[in-house]
């Protein structure tokens, strides 16, 4: 603001190393509508609008209430479902993943960002980046919408409650805007309650109007959330065992600042997080609820796990890995405190993708195979962003590098495996008006075994297996 529109100029006609595009370069603004768009970001933002409990409530719609429902499931192969992300045509596309026959393409939010699965793992969860919840039945001939409510203005993260008996019973959406958790029935949507994430950052003890919920990951071992609030520096362990009478419990576990997306290790007890603009991943325990550790050692720039990827190594044990935004570095971190203390809590192995450069979004494996694989589809270079990595479990290193098939000219982005662990599915992540595609690779051979496309496949970008995502297997 103090610089005037020059360097605000700048920025927007030469994008930004993270991944905001050359706006001005690239030709999709003028040179007049790169000085408006500088001049508009240098005003004063009107105050965003509030959301209520009742404005939740009004928005909710319930299509086919749960007693109208299927009593059990049409296709057999239903654990095997892939739902699809179609970001730019605010849809899921719902693939079956024994035949590749698209079943369904689900209208959802706008730029719709991640799916969730019910524990029972009958119900997809979709959450929009304008707060919309859809819940998709995949039990129905045709799976489809169920249900629908805008929980918030603004939201990334969405999950449903998986501990023994409060299966498919509850789902949380978390808010960028309003700042706030939002509670909802898990089989209808119906709104229950919904408390506010403003607060004191852990640090500076500053008030923090805007602080944005990142990932939520669901335990299997208790009934409760784990809650990233980002600019505060908090995990929150999010209890919903009295949720039924419009109660939470909370306890805050301060740990550090840009608190964004991870996972679990393999245990599902430590829940590994990276607060991402401050090159570090904190480990929360949430059996004693406690911040386990802090890394920095060995992390490099922006680490963007994902959920992560977790690997038995013969001699380091269990590992977690996350990969970089800002640089070609993938971390291995000890997660076994245990039988293996020597490694815990720290990187024992980094692996580098070539060339140098970010761009690093998503790594990904299965217990029942070989490999890691890696994406880059922030790197500048159009060669490195349609390549994707596989990593030797044992050996850590990359030992192939696969480009994407030649006529899909996107970017290679999310990988899912099937549910035997024996596919890894990969989006081609094209411009809207060019062509996508699914790439579906056989694990053992890291061949090609088969590409979905179509004009239906618009801006595919995350995949999720309903069983791995049940599971949460990664
Ligand atoms: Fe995501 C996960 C936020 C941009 C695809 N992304 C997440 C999570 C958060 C987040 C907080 C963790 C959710 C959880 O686990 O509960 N993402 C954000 C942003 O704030 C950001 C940086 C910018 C924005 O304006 O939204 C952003 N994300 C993107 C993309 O551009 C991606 C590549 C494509 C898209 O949707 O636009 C993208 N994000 C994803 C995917 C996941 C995700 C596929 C889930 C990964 C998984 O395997 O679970």
């Amino acid at each position: 603001k103090y610089g005037g529109p020059e360097p605000i100029k700048t920025v927007i006609n030469n994008g930004l190393p993270g991944g905001m595009p050359a706006w001005g370069k690239l030709g999709y603004l003028n040179k007049q509508e790169v000085d408006l768009l500088a001049r508009f970001v240098l005003e004063s933002p009107p105050s965003p609008p509030e959301m209520t409990l009742e404005k939740i409530r009004k928005s909710w719609k319930l299509y086919v209430k749960p007693e109208n429902r299927p009593k059990a499931p049409a296709n057999p192969n239903w654990e095997n479902f892939f739902g699809v992300i179609l970001r730019d045509a605010g849809k899921v596309a719902i693939i079956d993943g024994t035949t590749k026959e698209l079943l369904n393409v689900v209208d959802t939010g706008f730029a719709v960002h991640i799916l969730r699965s019910s524990a029972s793992g009958r119900y997809f969860y979709s959450i929009g980046r304008d707060g919309r919840v859809t819940m998709i039945d995949l039990w129905m001939a045709k799976p489809d919408k169920v249900a629908e409510v805008k929980a918030c203005y603004d939201a990334r993260s969405v999950d449903s409650s998986k501990y023994k008996g409060y299966e498919d019973k509850f789902l949380i959406v978390g808010g960028y805007w309003p700042p706030a958790l939002v509670f909802l029935n898990g089989q209808t949507l119906e709104p229950i309650t919904m408390f506010s994430t403003s607060g004191y950052t852990y640090d500076t003890f500053e008030f923090f109007r805007e602080a944005r919920v990142a990932a939520i990951v669901a335990s299997h071992h208790d009934p409760l959330w784990v809650v990233n609030v980002k600019e505060l520096g908090y995990v929150w362990l999010v209890g919903y065992e009295h949720l039924d009478k419009g109660v939470i419990s909370i306890t805050p576990i301060a740990t550090e600042r840009y608190l964004h997306d991870g996972g679990w290790d393999a245990t599902k007890r430590y829940v590994l997080m990276a607060a991402n603009a401050r090159n570090t991943m904190v480990v929360v325990d949430t059996v004693e609820k406690k911040m386990a550790a802090k890394i920095t050692e060995g992390i490099g720039v922006k680490p963007h796990p994902g959920r992560g990827a977790n690997i038995k190594h013969p001699k380091y044990g269990p590992l977690y890995l996350t990969g970089h935004i800002g640089d070609n570095t993938i971390a291995c971190i000890g997660t076994d405190p245990k039988n293996y203390p020597q490694y815990a809590w720290k990187v024992v192995k980094i692996i580098r993708l070539e060339p140098v450069g970010g761009g690093h979004l998503f790594v990904k494996t299965h217990p029942r195979s070989k490999w890691i694989w890696a994406d880059r589809p922030l790197h500048t270079d159009a060669k490195v962003s349609s390549t994707v990595y596989v990593i030797d479990k044992e050996k850590l290193e990359v030992v192939k590098t696969i480009p994407m098939p030649k006529e899909f000219p996107g970017r290679a982005v999310h990988f899912e495996y099937n549910k035997d662990g024996t596919e890894v599915w990969v989006s081609v992540w094209s411009p809207k008006d060019k062509k996508s595609a699914i790439v579906i690779f056989d694990d053992k051979t890291l061949k090609i075994k088969q590409i979905i496309t179509g004009d239906w496949l618009v801006t595919p970008t995350g995949k999720f297996n309903v069983y791995n995502t049940r599971k949460d297997i990664y």
